[in-house]
């Protein structure tokens, strides 16, 4: 039996499955791909994974609209591939999370079939339903995510359905009982095959207010277009109505009692350009509901300088004290942080390290160890169907989803041995395979596996306490201390040099490895990029 605190501070790797190892030649990967390749992750030194969806799906958001729940896509391979997976996972010691995608399913979903059959069958209530307004109009004036109203009109039953998504993405409507019951039924499916968690896809959209009422819009001048594209209407909108109920905080009591009997944890997605930090400290409440959740604040197009980072732990201390964030630089919906803030090797690295010293769990997304810059794809290459939409102000998630780089000697780098793959591999990527990396000390892949070992070596970045940082200029600094172990870190955040001060005391260098630089004086000068990470002695 796992600890009841096994996430607490776990270094989780994001698995792509699409993308990151394909066994059977077919150019897509597969769960099979997976297990051969649990070595790389283990030898991380990461503690848990991710494994974004692989059920059963059209594949119209590649995976993420689900049509069978408690089965694996043929394109991924079988139930018996991932008992297999479960088994190696748990050999090598690493937890395994799958991804939940509760909010909607696939329109070939049989529950959507049958629901849109008619308005009075068994499943007429299962998803969200509205007549037109007179005028024959959506019933308001909810957007979704991905472009245009959140509203679809079904010519069958003549009424709407709503999708904050994709118009193959409707939504459930989790104020009816017998949905909640299907889908905490889901859980206890996969929580029998062994799994240790589950990351929840958009947990913020689990209800809409029943009353539909219209979400006001955005003043200009408070409006983040970070997020999202521009282009996309969605960011000049308050989502007061179409998401994020107090209706959900009964129903993840409801699925954190399924998750007790084995100690297994839930991560929650929430993604909210305005209140993301306040819905976080209401999902994690009273130890009764998720344990973590996933912000969205390192993950903003904007770097996160020393006073982002300072800011956002200052806001975090006030709005929510007691919850335990899980942090990420990088996922699948994302623009690669290398590339999105431009940063240097030596920056790449110094925000690594400065993760693996922040209070929170962590996740990393596959092939951000190697330096992985944003693949740059052609129009004609493009899959997602969110960025076919706004092309080419927006060019959406493709750039983050092409195959991981095994190997650097074959056009697909050792992901398949196919002839094509869903998505091409670049030459920049194949330059950072795995396989370029794995026997360079002074590697991209060698600096994360001392910084992942660094943090397991010292208990107080797992899950100490963290003081309020200091910031002063490209500097951030913070202790950490758990028992009798008391850290300080200090990170330069720009390219210029700088120095920082010690808190008062002794204290001895630690993270040399990581290039920390040694104290003197009660001071420390810190080139570009440098930090000093030092142990109270
Ligand atoms: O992403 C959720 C998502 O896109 C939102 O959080 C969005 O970024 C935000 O609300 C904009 O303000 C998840 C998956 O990670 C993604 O791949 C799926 O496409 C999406 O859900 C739908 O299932």
């Amino acid at each position: 039996q796992k600890s009841a605190d096994w996430w607490r501070g776990a270094v989780i790797y994001q698995i792509y499955p699409r993308s990151f190892m394909d066994s059977n030649g077919d150019g897509v990967g597969d769960l099979a791909g997976i297990t051969e390749r649990l070595d790389h992750i283990a030898g991380l030194g990461a503690d848990a994974i991710w494994i974004s969806p692989f059920f059963t799906s059209p594949m119209k958001d590649f995976g993420y609209d689900v049509s069978d729940y408690c089965d694996v896509d043929p394109l991924f391979g079988s139930l018996a591939d991932f008992d297999r997976l479960v088994a190696r996972a748990h050999e090598l010691g690493l937890m395994v999370m799958i991804d939940l995608v509760l909010s909607h399913t696939s329109d070939k979903h049989p529950w959507f079939a049958e629901s849109r059959r008619s308005r009075t069958g068994p499943k007429a209530d299962w998803y969200v339903w509205a007549d037109p307004k007179p005028d024959g109009t959506p019933p308001n004036n909810w957007l979704s995510v991905f472009g245009g109203s959140a509203w679809a009109w079904d010519a069958r039953r003549e009424q709407y359905y709503l999708h904050n998504f994709l118009t193959s993405q409707p939504d459930l409507n989790l104020h009816h009982m017998p949905v909640q019951d299907a889908l905490l039924d889901v859980a206890r499916f996969w929580l029998a095959r062994g799994v240790d968690g589950f990351r929840l896809d958009t947990i913020n959209f689990y209800f809409a207010d029943k009353y539909l009422r219209d979400n006001p819009s955005l003043p200009e001048p408070l409006r983040n277009d970070s997020i999202a594209p521009k282009v996309n209407p969605y960011n000049h909108q308050i989502h007061l109505f179409s998401k994020n109920q107090p209706e959900n905080l009964e129903f993840l009591k409801r699925f954190r009692a399924v998750l007790n009997p084995t100690n297994a944890a839930a991560v929650g997605e929430v993604g909210d350009a305005q209140r993301g930090l306040e819905i976080m400290a209401e999902y994690t409440s009273g130890g009764d509901k998720v344990q973590m959740c996933y912000p969205f604040e390192l993950l903003q197009p904007k770097r996160a300088t020393a006073e982002v980072v300072g800011e956002t732990f200052a806001r975090l201390a006030k709005t929510a004290p007691d919850a335990w964030p899980c942090w990420s630089y990088s996922n699948h919906d994302t623009v690669r942080h290398v590339t999105r803030w431009g940063l240097s090797d030596a920056g790449a690295r110094a925000y690594t390290t400065l993760l693996m010293c922040l209070r929170g769990s962590v996740c990393l997304y596959q092939g951000e160890e190697l330096g992985l810059p944003e693949a740059e794809l052609a129009y004609e290459d493009l899959q997602d169907p969110y960025g076919i939409e706004f092309w080419p102000e927006f060019k959406g998630r493709d750039g983050a989803r092409t195959p991981m780089p095994w190997a650097g000697d074959n056009a697909l780098a050792g992901f398949s041995a196919g002839e094509k793959a869903w998505l091409p591999v670049t030459a920049p990527h194949r330059a950072l395979s795995v396989a370029a990396e794995a026997g360079d000390p002074g590697s991209m892949l060698a600096h994360y596996r001392r910084a992942l070992a660094f943090r397991r070596a010292h208990p107080a970045l797992r899950d100490g306490a963290q003081e309020a940082m200091a910031v002063s200029g490209d500097v951030v600094s913070f202790r950490r201390a758990r028992g009798d172990e008391e850290l300080f870190c200090a990170f330069n955040l720009g390219d210029g040099p700088a120095e920082v001060a010690l808190p008062a005391g002794d204290w001895r260098v630690v993270g040399t490895e990581l290039g920390s630089a040694t104290p003197e004086g009660g001071r420390a000068r810190l080139a570009g990029w440098g930090c000093c990470l030092a142990r109270r002695v």
